[in-house]
């Protein structure tokens, strides 16, 4: 079998030309680091793969890329111009399959474990060769936090010694700057507890979580507020949700009714839904603020509700646009729906804000969790996801 050698800057590349040259079923014999045998700055290292194409019978081989459909079966075929394809995980083969059955097929299996091997710990000496910043920098932007706020966390990254935990670091990093709100509804009243945020983040599902929490579990006496009388059916949710957790519910729509709602039901804690406020929306921002200002004597918690798997420019732009209704925290919701929720925290961090709360689904009011630094961070960035870094 004649092995040619393939080069590249890092395995992907390397492994791209040998695709490029000898097709998807090219087998791989080889892999190692070289390097140009120059210091300083002229010198460079390069990945250097040997790689043949597929005999007739690629069972037996390591196949590098699964065939893909409609490909012939000639292994020789895909001399041809390699198709653009995703390289796919290689699963080698079972215990049950035909081709562990002989001894020739199991030295097969030798090989492709070996090979498997050798790639695994050429990617390891890749990945760990890059400067700490780097890898830091990777870290946190698989888990979406990028810009600014990635370059503050990883700075000093640098001067870490070779070795170092980053992902830990990096989790110690967040939690230093993360300050978590006492959980606004064990504080004493009388309180208002204001959702804001943008369409559909769950503002009106959240007050009903917090509704029942204080009611049911707490034993507060509880009222629901609705100042948004824009969105169709929204005052009948809240209407709905105040009658099955069994609190008041008005709805007002200016700062005279909610005054008068307020006076009424004199409640410990009173929970105030409202619309979404586009930036542009100067009016409704004006009128949000009026009803808020009329609940004198009163502590207010205005809680910024954020989606966990916000795109980080967009959190940013949001903590700057709700910044009129002074909000004193965060609540991040849709945590059960987002891969990656670290964009959340571009609303928090820069402040930052102190995070409230986060939830984990819609259920009223299960799915509602008061936030604690070790939950965030198991969020944002889980140990035991080291294999991404
Ligand atoms: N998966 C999941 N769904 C949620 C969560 N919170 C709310 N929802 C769902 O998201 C949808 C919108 O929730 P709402 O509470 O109506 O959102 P809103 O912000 O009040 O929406 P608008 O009033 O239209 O601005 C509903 O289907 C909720 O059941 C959560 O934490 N996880
Ligand atoms: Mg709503």
């Amino acid at each position: 079998m004649q092995f040619e050698t393939f080069r590249g800057r890092t395995v992907e590349e390397a492994v791209a030309a040998v695709k490029a040259s000898l097709g998807s079923d090219a087998l791989i014999g080889s892999t190692r680091r070289v390097t140009n045998e120059r210091s300083g700055q002229l010198g460079a290292s390069f990945v250097e793969v040997t790689a043949a194409p597929s005999p007739r019978n690629p069972a037996q081989k390591l196949r590098l890329f699964p065939r893909e459909e409609g490909e012939g079966t000639d292994a020789y075929t895909s001399r041809r111009p390699a198709r653009p394809a995703q390289p796919k995980a290689f699963r080698a083969p079972g215990p049950d399959s035909p081709v562990a059955s002989s001894p020739e097929s199991r030295s097969g299996e030798l090989d492709i474990r070996e090979e498997l091997q050798a790639i695994r710990s050429l990617l390891e000496e890749v990945t760990s060769s890059q400067p700490p910043r780097t890898r830091a920098t990777s870290i946190l932007r698989s888990a979406r936090i990028e810009g600014k706020l990635a370059t503050r966390l990883v700075a000093g990254a640098s001067r870490l010694p070779p070795g170092s935990d980053l992902r830990r670091w990096l989790r110690q990093r967040i939690a230093d700057r993360l300050s978590i709100l006492p959980n606004p509804i064990e504080q004493r009243g009388p309180r208002l507890v204001v959702c804001v945020g943008p369409t559909g983040v769950g503002k009106s599902t959240t007050v009903a979580k917090l509704a029942a929490r204080a009611h049911l579990d707490l034993g507060r006496v509880v009222s629901i507020i609705s100042l948004d009388t824009f969105r169709v059916g929204s005052v009948e949710q809240m209407r709905r949700f105040g009658e099955l957790i069994g609190v008041s519910f008005d709805v007002a729509a200016d700062r005279a009714a909610f005054q008068r709602a307020l006076t009424t039901r004199n409640a410990d804690i009173t929970f105030v839904d409202t619309a979404s406020l586009p930036a542009s929306n100067e009016s409704a921002l004006r009128k949000l603020n009026d009803c808020l200002d009329a609940a004198e004597g009163r502590v207010r918690d205005v809680l910024l509700t954020v989606p966990a798997g916000i795109h980080p420019h967009d959190a940013e732009r949001l903590a700057t646009a709700y910044r009129a209704p002074e909000p004193t925290g965060v609540i991040i919701t849709k945590v059960d729906e987002a891969f990656h929720m670290g964009g959340a925290l571009h609303a928090v961090l820069p402040r930052p804000l102190p995070l409230a709360y986060l939830c984990r689904g819609p259920r009223v009011p299960e799915d509602l969790q008061a936030a604690t630094v070790q939950s965030v961070l198991d969020a944002v960035l889980p140990m035991g996801d080291e294999h991404a870094d």
